[in-house]
């Protein structure tokens, strides 16, 4: 039989990935802080806890996707939270981006109480969740992997296993230093040219011809030279992921020179801000005023 799953953060992430396990014949069991934003899974047939701990107690598998450090501790170890609820045996699965640190922390109190925990921060954004084509960065024991595979395979294609817990929001974390700065890049660039007379097309165009292309600009390119910014990847979650990747090369003693300065154009462009946009909205950082 199929293990139940249960899934803690319904946002542009948690809710394709909750009704992909839904319709593989999952028995899926949702809380969200928002709680209207279960309605339409509870429509199709998923259970709706009252709080983390009920949703805990009631799965064989607990998944967490929430955007942040504080939101991850406050569903993992509020009063009502995963760990005041989670039974032996059971297994967690911790997907939101977060610190390194705290996935060790989660990893601890889940073995206090003798759950299995993996950690397993994705790739592929809203369109690989919708699919059920995520890549899983992976941290953790081989056993604990080999046990949740068959539920990872529902939400995603791939895994890599990149050692023990950490590792896995390492990668993700520097995976994403690396997408911010290119994207950064094409931004300091198109300002350049385009401040020049010459269409920002036009360097788009040459650049898919040399060493430089990348999918980069395939999907960001287009929406940042028509200035339009709908979220895929939110830029406040790029924001607070490139300063997790600042504190950890702080507490590695790591200098990341251009990581610190694209984190401040972040923050303006951040400040900013009056709706949602996507994080290539940092290419508004060159627009005149
Ligand atoms: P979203 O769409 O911003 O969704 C974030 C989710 O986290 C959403 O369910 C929020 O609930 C929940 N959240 C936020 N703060 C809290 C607190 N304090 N307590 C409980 N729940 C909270 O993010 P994505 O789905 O795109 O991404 C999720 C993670 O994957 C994130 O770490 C990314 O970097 C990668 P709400 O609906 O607002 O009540």
């Amino acid at each position: 039989m199929k293990p139940s799953v249960g899934l803690i953060g319904l946002g542009l992430m948690g809710r394709p990935m909750a009704t992909n396990l839904l319709k593989a014949g999952h028995e899926v069991t949702v809380w969200n802080r928002t709680a209207s934003r279960a309605d339409e899974l509870v429509s199709q047939g998923a259970k709706r806890a009252a709080t983390p701990r009920a949703l805990a107690a009631a799965s064989d598998v607990t998944l967490t996707i929430v955007s942040d450090p504080p939101a991850l501790e406050s569903v993992l170890w509020g009063d009502e939270g995963v760990f005041s609820g989670i039974r032996k045996g059971s297994a967690l699965i911790e997907s939101s981006t977060v610190s390194p640190g705290l996935e060790k922390r989660a990893a601890a109190a889940a073995a206090a109480v003798g759950a299995d925990f993996l950690e397993a921060p994705v790739t592929g954004g809203t369109w690989g969740a919708e699919k059920g084509e995520l890549v899983f960065m992976v941290g953790g024991e081989e056993a604990t992997l080999k046990r949740l595979e068959p539920v990872l395979g529902v939400m995603g294609k791939r895994w890599f296993h990149l050692g023990p817990v950490g590792a896995g929001q390492t990668v993700k974390l520097a995976m994403n230093l690396l997408l911010d700065l290119e994207v950064e890049a094409l931004a300091e660039a198109l300002a350049l040219v385009t401040r020049a007379g010459v269409a920002g097309e036009k360097l788009v165009e040459v650049m898919q011809s040399s060493m430089g292309r990348s999918g980069v600009l395939d999907i960001k390119a287009p929406n940042m030279l028509k200035g339009e910014y709908k979220p895929s990847f939110p830029l406040r979650l790029m924001h607070k992921d490139v300063g997790l990747a600042l504190d950890l090369a702080n507490q590695l003693g790591v200098p990341l020179p251009a990581a610190a300065a694209a984190r401040e154009v972040l923050s303006a462009v951040k400040g900013a801000a009056t709706e949602d946009v996507d994080f290539s909205a940092l290419a508004s950082f060159w627009k005149k005023k």
